[in-house]
């Protein structure tokens, strides 16, 4: 891994870190300046103010477009808005709310594009700080204390598991496009009357050092980077079509590179939505290409951040999002990564199914869902049959708040067959936290339960080990990896705090053990690592502490730090190499960047 080819490579992703790192820093430091130097630069600045404007009361839209526009400028206004409408009310902020008459038809771009869907809540979530503070390192540079953070379509986290697609920039409408940041002003340019078009993306790097890696008994300590950009171009509120390009690269490893760590340049998105219909005041959408998907707690479909180059599906798909109830039914074919070749569905791994989610309240979800995994390729990793297989689950969660009281119940079982077997398994998770928001750095802190189903014999005619699907495992079970949703319970305790707004620690810790001692120890990703086909080592898997540090530097960017250690139990102990290393532990820094 160590050859000639690596070392430039590794140079240029450094250097372009370091542009990157600094670019990144102006952004979010000086806005002025930027703007400033953007102006200059731009060829026909008030044309594009007066586009916006002239666009707020379209003359050609007779009556309609009026509505738009009253009471929506005031005497704050700047130019962007002063003409543009009025019937400005004195002391009101300017809200210049663009409209345009596309094929007849009048668009009201601030709800363009429609169908973007914010992340359900996911398990054991944080709840970060409100009110008066430094929101970013930026800020506290500037002594600049705010109310409330800085709009962002993208999470003020390292980690962001929605898709670019749902990276909602809609409020950017609103702004005066002099005041915009560099960031917003690559969102929502319009081009014609109809067109209107979003560009950004993210850099990363992320050093790992892992002692006892993927309990191979050996050390690895590498480099992750990765590059992603979008277009996302709108044609009214009927059409849009959104591409994502990938990167995603490792230097310097010292076992084999994991799937997950390379894809050295590739499609994670690539779709074309339509709106079909609206149904009870609410769109409904369809979506057919290469797209990723992230359902309800992340627990069984995610995007899957963490790895360095996602995961995605080639399908269709119909979705809705209403005010209190959301629906999607797709179909899909997974598409595996490849590092050195353009990736292609895996024809063998069909995967669909229904999800209906419901919000009785804000913050409160409930899911139903049932999906369909076909997986024909045959894998018998660790001599135990896994697949062919068909999966069918069925389940249901709720989570919500009440009184600064939180929960999350999930419950998921599987029926079909697995290698000529009759599979029936489950999981289930049951979890309980309080938001603590009196007191001293605001913490929520969490217990947690969860268990999915072994098999005590691989060949007596019924499978009952859970198939995890497609999850988010590494946010839930631990950040070494080394354990997934599959022959295990575990129970863990997580907590949050906030010592500045703009730092967030997350702490956790687990105890795992099997739930059948002659089936495998399955890793994040679904593998079987270690295993007793006699089951007489036992079942402690052993305790893991995870500490996680975000710092959010500025407003698209946050350095994370952590540290992971795993004391091996039993089991770990009694099935060890010639090593007989049976503890584990991961250091890592990230750096990361969107725009
Ligand atoms: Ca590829
Ligand atoms: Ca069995």
């Amino acid at each position: 891994m160590d050859g000639p080819t690596s070392n430039p490579r590794a140079v240029a992703l450094l250097l372009s870190f370091l542009l990157l790192a600094c670019g990144g820093t102006a952004w979010g430091q000086a806005p002025q300046p930027t703007g400033m130097r953007l102006t200059e630069l731009s060829d026909e600045p008030p044309a594009v103010r007066l586009t916006a404007c002239d666009a707020i009361c379209p003359p050609i839209c007779d009556g309609q477009g009026d509505g738009a526009c009253d009471g929506q400028c005031g005497g704050e206004a700047g130019p962007a808005c002063d003409g543009g409408c009025g019937q400005a009310k004195a002391g009101e902020k300017c809200q210049c709310k663009r409209t345009s008459c596309c094929c007849g038809a009048l668009v009201d771009w601030s709800k363009v594009p429609l169908g973007i869907r914010p992340m359900p809540r996911p398990g054991n979530y944080p709840n970060p700080p409100t009110g008066c503070g430094y929101y970013s390192f930026a800020d506290l540079l500037h002594d600049q204390p705010r109310l409330k953070p800085q709009p962002s379509g993208y999470p003020s986290f390292a980690l962001m598991p929605p898709s670019f697609y749902d990276a909602d920039f809609r409020y950017v409408e609103g702004i005066n496009p002099a005041e915009r940041t560099l960031v917003e002003r690559l969102k929502r340019m319009p081009l014609t009357d109809c067109l209107t078009f979003s560009t950004g993306g993210q850099f990363w790097i992320r050093y790992m050092d892992e002692y006892n890696s993927r309990l191979s008994e050996r050390n690895n300590d590498y480099a992750l980077t990765r590059v992603r950009m979008f277009g996302d171009l709108m044609y009214g509120d009927r059409v849009r079509l959104f591409g994502e390009f990938l990167w995603a690269d490792s230097l310097w490893e010292d076992l084999a590179p994991l799937p997950i760590d390379e894809n050295r340049g590739d499609i994670l998105n690539l779709f074309v939505d339509l709106k079909l219909f609206d149904y009870d005041g609410a769109p409904v959408m369809a979506r057919v290409g290469r797209q990723e998907l992230l359902l309800g707690s992340q627990r069984l479909v995610s995007t899957l951040d963490w790895a360095n180059t996602r995961r995605t599906f080639d399908g269709a798909r119909v979705f809705r999002r209403g005010e209190k109830w959301d629906v999607d039914v797709f179909w899909t074919a997974f598409v595996p990564a490849q590092a050195s070749k353009l990736d292609e569905w895996d024809e063998n791994r069909e995967f669909g199914g229904a999800w209906v989610t419901h919000r009785p309240k804000p913050g409160h979800f409930l899911d139903f869902y049932y999906m369909y995994l076909e997986n024909a390729n045959n894998q018998a990793p660790m001599n135990l049959p896994v697949a062919p297989t068909n999966v069918n689950t069925f389940g249901g969660r709720y989570t919500g708040d009440k009184n600064d009281y939180l929960w999350d119940v999930e419950m998921a079982l599987q029926f079909g067959d697995q290698t000529n077997q009759d599979l029936f398994a489950g999981a289930v998770t049951a979890g309980a936290g309080r938001h603590f928001k009196n007191a001293c750095f605001n913490p929520t802190a969490w217990i947690y339960y969860d268990y999915a189903s072994g098999d005590a014999n691989p060949n007596d005619g019924d499978a009952h080990t859970f198939n995890q699907l497609y999850p988010f495992g590494h946010y839930y079970l631990g950040w070494l990896d080394l354990v997934g949703r599959q022959n295990i319970h575990d129970l863990n305790v997580q907590m949050y705090f906030y010592p500045q707004h703009w730092i967030t620690v997350w702490l956790q810790y687990h105890h795992f053990w099997l739930n059948q001692g002659a089936d495998a120890l399955y890793n994040a990703g679904g593998v079987p690592i270690r295993r007793d086909a006699t089951g007489s080592s036992g079942t402690n898997v052993g305790d893991e502490v995870d500490v996680i540090v975000n710092f959010h530097l500025a407003r698209y960017s946050d350095l994370l730090a952590g540290y992971s250690h795993l004391w091996g139990g039993g089991f770990l102990e009694a099935t060890s190499g010639p090593n007989q290393a049976s503890n584990a532990s991961l250091f890592y820094l990230m750096f990361q960047q969107k725009w």
